[in-house]
């Protein structure tokens, strides 16, 4: 869909009553502060909103308050944003607030910003001037370096044409919008609308939203209707990436959705309370030692998280370490978002870091790999990316899973696994639903069932294969069902192994008897086959060999599998022929005296006992050559 405007998320950064909230007003007409405490007491507590065209661009401003109690709430306006506009008083300079949110700006990843010199209505050009070479040397080296820096004054406008147009320049520098991705809406606030029930609102992260449509509300699990969509206040079809976006939800009240929980689309992302991370630490902030606790913000939720250090005993002051996270609470996050840490208590901005692996697994002592999977997550390619997490795999891993922990679209996880299938690295055990092996994997598997199979004909050289299940259940429970059936496929394709229904053997393994067993065979044929139908018990019949009893038995097996004996009962074997000769009998029986035959006329019509009679009209009903009615049978 082509979009000739280009959509902006802007949030302000700066210290208490540096002029944030006027700026905006300034530059949109809108006073974001709504609150009535807010009014009275002449500061921001909670997010505002305002909006502005300009140049073809649609700025939607999210307003943060600069007090020091309420940088949580700042946080959770912060996340998503595309520039920052961070306002400075001329009259008071740098001050901490200028920068901690500065610094959570940096840490959260922000690429872009524009420096407002504000309230230079109050000091001379001199001091301005000064403060305009502190702000320059504060963000040498960070994103800000070279932003431009415009004095304004929200009392007499000055300056706000340059503001705008500062503001504009900044945006035509960004390209990349994720409205490809999947549909992520970090909810900030959640109320009713007289008239049209639940709205939440948010910055539209990445992909789209539009009316009719599914989403799912995370963490909570639950697939809501979206009965309609604003952005910048008005009515939309669709909103994209990049948009304060609110949504009518129908389904659910407003008092069920919470800042922190996330729009999603359906069934993509996974919660969590496990991530593996980087975490790197501010200079001026106090060291860390292993297994501290933090306050952990991401989007807009926020949670408490203990700190576990992979490769450190202790993380110091500026520099970056692999940790686990573990949080108190449930989270959506996908590799590569961004958080923030602040110290337990006294609560100030720590650090922060980016996700890696967000549905990490429990530490281990002996996982040595863990650390450089980590490191691979951060820098690698997504084909390297999505090779480390197969080769950690060892059940295989499918699709759901690298989506939840990516955020890759499916033609892309296709795509990787394809490139690296080729390149001998990774197995695709199943297209759909998609399974992935490290090849080496799948190749030990591989190996291990032919041995197997090996095995089993070593060990019974009467059996002609192993029954499928029964290999099946040997390999155990960490070969999946998929696997299992890929890798004899791959046997089989390669002539090492073959199927045939139910059995699987190596190839050229005839069952070869010698004299003595095949003289054995034809003994036991004999004695069913002229017993006809009184047929002797199986016991007896192998007594009369002069061979042990566990061989005779497989040499009984072998006659059963050919169906030259039939099983009829537990204790019962016939000879085939002497079977074959029933449905001849009853068909005279029909004939001469109708379709009925008792119990006792089934006996003289083939001159058996009891014993004999009951367990073969049990056969015949099974084999639909007759069927139960009271005492009797109908001949069918
Ligand atoms: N003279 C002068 N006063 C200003 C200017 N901008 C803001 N003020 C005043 O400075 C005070 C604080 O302004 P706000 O806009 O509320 O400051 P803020 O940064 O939003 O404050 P918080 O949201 O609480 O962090 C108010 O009394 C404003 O009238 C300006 O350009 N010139
Ligand atoms: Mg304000």
């Amino acid at each position: 869909m082509h979009n000739p405007t280009k959509s902006v998320v802007v949030g302000t950064a700066g210290h208490i009553d540096h002029g944030k909230s006027s700026l905006i007003e300034a530059l949109t007409g809108t006073h974001p502060d709504r609150l009535e405490e807010e009014k009275r007491r002449g500061i921001t507590i909670d997010l505002g909103f305002a909006f502005l065209e300009q140049g073809g661009v649609r700025f939607g401003f999210v307003d943060v308050p600069g007090h020091e109690r309420f940088v949580k709430n700042m946080l959770a306006g912060t996340s998503g944003i595309d520039l920052v506009l961070l306002v400075v008083a001329a009259d008071e300079a740098i001050k901490p607030q200028t920068r901690e949110h500065f610094d959570i700006c940096r840490l959260l990843g922000v690429q872009r910003g524009v420096i407002a010199l504000t309230k230079s209505d109050l000091v001379d050009r001199d001091a301005a001037g000064l403060v305009r070479l502190e702000l320059e040397e504060f963000v040498r080296g960070s994103f800000l370096d070279g932003a431009p820096i415009v004095a304004v004054s929200a009392k007499t406008g000055d300056g706000l044409v340059a503001l705008k147009e500062a503001l504009e320049g900044q945006a035509r520098k960004i390209t990349e919008k994720q409205t490809g991705r999947y549909l992520r809406l970090p909810i900030d606030r959640s109320f009713a609308v007289k008239g049209f029930g639940t709205v939440v609102t948010g910055t539209l992260i990445s992909g789209q939203i539009a009316a009719g449509e599914e989403v799912e509300l995370l963490p909570e699990k639950r697939l809501l209707r979206v009965r309609g969509v604003q952005t910048g206040g008005n009515p939309v079809e669709r909103a994209e990436a990049g948009q304060r976006t609110a949504v009518n939800l129908s389904g659910i009240e407003h008092t069920a959705v919470e800042r922190g929980m996330v729009l999603a689309a359906p069934r993509k992302l996974a919660k969590t309370r496990r991530i593996d991370a980087r975490l790197e630490l501010l200079p001026g902030a106090p060291g860390m030692k292993n297994r501290a606790r933090v306050h952990f913000y991401s989007g807009t939720a926020e949670s408490i998280a203990e700190v576990l250090l992979y490769d450190k005993t202790e993380l110091l002051p500026g520099e970056s370490a692999l940790v686990q996270l573990r949080l108190a609470d449930d989270v959506v996050v996908v590799r590569g978002d961004r958080f923030i840490a602040r110290q337990f208590s006294p609560v100030i901005t720590i650090g922060g870091g980016e996700v890696l692996d967000p549905l990490a697994r429990r530490p281990v002592r002996k996982d040595r790999g863990r650390v450089q999977f980590l490191e691979t997550l951060q820098r690698g390619s997504r084909e390297e990316i999505l090779r480390a997490m197969v080769e950690r795999n060892i059940l295989g891993l499918g699709q759901e899973d690298i989506v939840a922990r990516t955020g890759w679209l499916t033609t892309e996880v296709h795509v990787a696994s394809q490139i690296l299938a080729k390149a001998g690295a990774i197995r695709v055990v199943s297209a759909e639903p998609l399974l992935l092996l490290s090849e080496a994997m799948f190749q030990e598997i591989a190996k291990k069932l032919l041995v197997r199979v090996e095995t089993f004909h070593k060990e019974n050289p009467l059996l002609p294969g192993v029954r499928r299940e029964e290999l099946r259940a040997s390999m155990g429970r960490r070969v999946k069902a998929e696997t299992f059936r890929a890798a004899l496929e791959e046997l089989a394709k390669q002539t090492k192994l073959v199927t045939s229904g139910e059995l699987v053997k190596k190839p050229g393994t005839e069952i070869t008897l010698t004299p003595e067993e095949a003289r054995a065979k034809e003994q036991i044929e004999q004695a069913f086959a002229k017993a006809e139908l009184a047929v002797p018990s199986v016991k007896e019949v192998l007594a009369q060999l002069a061979m042990e009893s566990r061989r005779a038995e497989k040499i009984l097996q072998i006659l059963l599998r050919e169906k030259v004996l039939v099983r009829v009962s537990v204790d019962l074997i016939f000879h085939r022929d002497a079977l074959g000769k029933l449905p001849e009998l009853l068909e005279s029986h029909k004939r001469s005296k109708g379709e009925r035959i008792g119990v006792p006329a089934f006996k003289e019509l083939t001159g058996i006992t009891r014993k004999y009679a009951i367990p073969l009209l049990e056969h015949l009903d099974r084999q639909r050559l007759t069927r139960r009615v009271g005492d009797e049978r109908v001949i069918l």
